[in-house]
């Protein structure tokens, strides 16, 4: 017996099974030969045939996982890029972002539910997933990174983590009316805002063009302000035009939420006159000696 493997014994088994586990070195097509042998060690010619060894498949490798941006507000997409290699020429994979580090491979599921996943195998690599964040996100979750191949072999989970941030209301629109306002008259500021996380807010219409988020005050004051967090939207506020304010005046809206987070101003600006004009008309002839301004 040269370069293969015997029976362990003499038996009346008939027919015979013998096994044996493929190696790597036997990767492509063998030639084998049997021999059968009595007690006496009386062997029969050979009967000779092939057996084909295929490689085994290999579970992909991750080789990076990484996630941007972090943190990420409410309501914007945050990229999952994962950089992955399979051994095995050819093979096609899915990735999968799970919540959990626990992945069923004959299935291709996240045990404890995904944060998103390719639809489909392909060779894309890196691979980028995008996923919106949500209001119920906010704070820092935990994610674990798992690719596929064709053959439903996984690779481990690669962790990381990604932060939800809340944000900012923005300002869709500022009116102001009347404009020109009369001294003594009210002018009524409209603003109209959106809130990703759906938080009341406060609007202010400052003088200048700043505001402190921690006291929600205006530094340079204010004309108006809404005096409590609401929903309201557009919320109204109005100002009443004094004689000190003759002229033209700018104002700057800011809508700030519940966690004093405050959109970017809005500017604007209204005429404030200290009398109605009366317009009207007089009819004649003049002789107009010397200047004469006329309004
Ligand atoms: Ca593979
Ligand atoms: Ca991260
Ligand atoms: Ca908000
Ligand atoms: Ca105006």
């Amino acid at each position: 017996m040269v370069g293969g493997l015997p029976a362990t014994a003499f038996a009346a088994t008939n027919p015979i099974a013998v096994n044996y586990t493929a190696q790597v070195g036997d990767i492509g097509t063998n030639n084998y030969y049997i021999f059968v042998c009595d007690t006496n060690n009386a062997c029969s010619n050979s009967t000779s045939s092939t057996f084909t060894v295929n490689a085994a498949n290999s579970a992909p490798t991750i080789n990076s996982a990484t996630d941007a941006p972090d943190p990420v507000n409410v309501g914007s997409q945050i990229t999952f890029t994962v950089d992955w290699s399979d051994s095995d020429a050819g093979d096609l994979t899915r990735t999968f972002i799970c919540k959990t580090n626990s992945f069923t491979s004959s299935t291709l599921t996240c045990d404890g539910g995904f944060w998103v996943s390719s639809t489909s195998f392909s060779t894309q690599n890196p691979v980028a997933l995008n996923y919106t964040a949500l209001v119920g996100d906010v704070g820092t979750n935990n994610y674990y990174a798992f690719v596929c191949d064709d053959s439903n072999a996984c690779s481990n989970g690669t962790a990381g983590t990604f932060t939800v941030v809340k944000s900012a209301p923005t300002i869709n629109s500022v009116t102001d009316e009347p404009d020109p306002v009369v001294v003594g008259n009210n002018i009524t500021f409209t603003v109209n805002w959106t809130d990703p996380e759906g938080d009341n807010t406060r609007s202010f219409i400052c003088k200048t063009n700043a505001i402190t988020t921690s006291t929600l005050t205006c530094p340079g004051g204010w004309w108006t302000s809404s005096t409590a967090f609401a929903a309201t939207n557009p919320v109204q506020m109005t100002y009443t035009a004094q004689a000190g304010d003759a002229g033209p005046r700018n104002y700057y809206t800011f809508v700030c939420d519940v966690d004093n987070k405050c959109s970017l101003a809005t500017v604007g600006s209204f005429l404030v006159n200290l009398t109605n004009n009366v317009s009207g008309y007089i009819e004649g002839i003049f002789n107009i000696i010397g200047d004469v301004l006329f309004r």
